[in-house]
């Protein structure tokens, strides 16, 4: 056998030690731009880079297409959970494409006369840009308008709250149907005292209506804020099985990049649905692969072709594979390890593989180590499970709300694909749990905080930009009895528990 000389770490061990600050190295000037797929040396630009540095994981009780529409807003990327029927995947996909971010877009079918059921039927058609409001807040009640279901869902309101506060001009939708004049558009907006502004065409033809806070925000002509009206970028999660069938129909439905989840990636496997893509696709296809957690696991997936690869096994809030199967590694020992073979395949081929830390973030500042450490990227699973956007149920526990949180290799998901090594297509025993983790509020909120502490660290270390960061960082180890310093002590804290995970 082989032994490391090390033992494997986690984030907790570590921290940074501050490097001198010029006086222009301030938080609003940082950027967060990472690479998300594989580049030349030479080449301009990476062809698809985030503007923060954080994903949502391929799990069921995450990704799926609302919290892809929040997570975008905010510059990040999600990935689609893959464990249901690849019609469903591509239909979240397909939605996560044809948001409308800001628009209540001009529509000759509608009028304040509709039924619900009509407008549920028109709902379909837009996908979840639209929420019904009626008066009673019931499906029975009269249908009052309709909002865009971003604002309904980040506002936080009940139905109740959000049909009180639709009575406010800002909510209100405006019904114009297609071909409407400028001058007709201002009457509809006056009639209705609307806080919109009309988008008119060369013919004065109205060819939107744009929320006026909206408008302002970019503080240009209406044209480029109909250029600024971009799609959202979306990832999605695929299996070693499937994608055959899988592929085409996400990537006919928009997909910007796709990912192998799998528990373990280090395989033939990850090898052969990586090349079905590039003999069907060439590089058109974006494709990352893992996980692994060692420099011959990246070399294997970045030879093999692989567009970023996912490090990290048995490090996951949810997850039990290291108790179940006795594999893993600490995410920090891992990271580092993957980082260093990314940059020696760098050197030596030109070709920059990004490389994303998957699982294990506690703290908001375990996000800047695994940026120091190497990471180009994180992906998060509970992080994004505690908000507003995630598709789980928001329960009271004890007097406390909490959002449910499963693994995906939890008897609840029965992931079979992401664990699977040939055989039946079933789980055949857990390596994850079922769970509660504490409500946090909306994702914009909460993501806002986080970002502004990891720019912070950045300045700390002297960094304006990620790679400058990496390049900067001087990492130490603690000790057990430094890690009780680093936390409040010797005190009687007044509130419970202030550092709770993500504070
Ligand atoms: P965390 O952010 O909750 O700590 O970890 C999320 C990561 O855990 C996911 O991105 C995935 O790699 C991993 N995961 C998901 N389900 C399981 C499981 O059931 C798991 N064991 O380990």
């Amino acid at each position: 056998a082989y032994y490391f000389d090390e033992p494997s770490r986690t984030f907790n061990e570590y921290l940074l030690v501050p490097g001198h600050t010029p006086a222009d190295c301030i938080p609003a000037r940082v950027s967060l731009k990472t690479p998300l797929v594989k580049y030349r040396k030479g080449e301009e630009e990476c062809p698809l880079s985030l503007s923060v540095p954080m994903v949502s994981a391929i799990m069921a009780a995450v990704s799926d297409d609302k919290m892809a529409v929040a997570l975008a807003t905010e510059g990040g990327l999600s990935f689609i959970y893959g464990n249901q029927s690849i019609e469903d995947e591509a239909a979240m996909v397909a939605r996560v494409k044809d948001y409308k971010a800001g628009f209540v877009t001009s529509d000759a079918n509608l009028s304040p006369d509709m039924t619900l059921e009509q407008v549920v039927a028109l709902k379909e058609q837009y996908g979840h840009s639209t929420m019904p409001v009626t008066d009673d807040g019931s499906a029975h009640g009269k249908l009052l308008g309709i909002v865009t279901e971003r604002d309904y869902r980040l506002s936080r309101m009940s139905m109740d709250e959000k049909v009180a506060d639709f009575m406010t001009p800002r909510e209100k939708l405006v019904v114009a149907p297609d071909g409407t004049s400028l001058k007709a558009a201002n009457d509809i907006i006056w009639d209705h005292k609307l806080n919109s502004l009309p988008i008119v065409d060369a013919d004065d033809h109205l060819v939107a209506l744009v929320f006026r806070k909206d408008y302002d925000s970019h503080k240009s002509n209406p044209d480029e804020l109909l250029d600024a009206h971009k799609r959202y970028m979306v990832g999605a999660g695929i299996n070693s099985r499937d994608y055959a069938e899988r592929v085409p129909a996400l990537v006919e439905a928009g997909a910007d990049v796709l990912c192998i989840d799998s528990s373990e990636g280090y395989s033939d496997w990850q090898k052969m649905t990586i090349e079905w893509v590039r003999e069907h696709y060439g590089n058109d296809v974006k494709i990352g692969a893992g996980n692994v957690v060692d420099a011959e696991g990246f070399r294997f997936l970045a030879d093999a072709g692989a567009d970023f690869v996912k490090i990290g096994i048995g490090g996951g809030s949810i997850c039990i594979t290291r108790e179940t199967k006795g594999i893993g590694r600490g995410q920090a020992t891992a990271t580092i390890e993957v980082a260093k073979a990314r940059d020696e395949y760098f050197r030596e081929t030109g070709v920059y593989v990004p490389i994303c830390s998957d699982g294990g973030i506690v703290y908001d500042h375990h996000i800047s180590l695994a940026l120091a450490m190497g990471a180009d990227f994180v992906m998060l699973g509970r992080y994004f499970a505690r908000f507003d956007e995630s598709p789980s149920a928001k329960v009271m526990v004890n007097g406390t709300y909490m959002k449910e949180y499963w693994g995906e290799g939890s008897a609840r998901a029965r992931n079979w694909g992401r664990y699977d090594l040939g055989g039946k297509k079933s789980l055949s025993f857990e390596e994850g749990v079922d769970s509660y983790v504490p409500y946090a509020g909306s994702l914009k909120d909460n993501m806002a905080i986080t970002l502004l502490k990891l720019k912070s660290t950045m300045c700390n270390c002297g960094a304006l930009t990620i790679p400058e960061f990496q390049d900067k960082a001087k990492l130490t180890l603690v000790s057990a009895t430094s890690i009780v310093e680093g936390g409040a002590h010797d005190v009687l804290l007044k509130d419970k528990a202030p550092y709770a995970s993500n504070t």
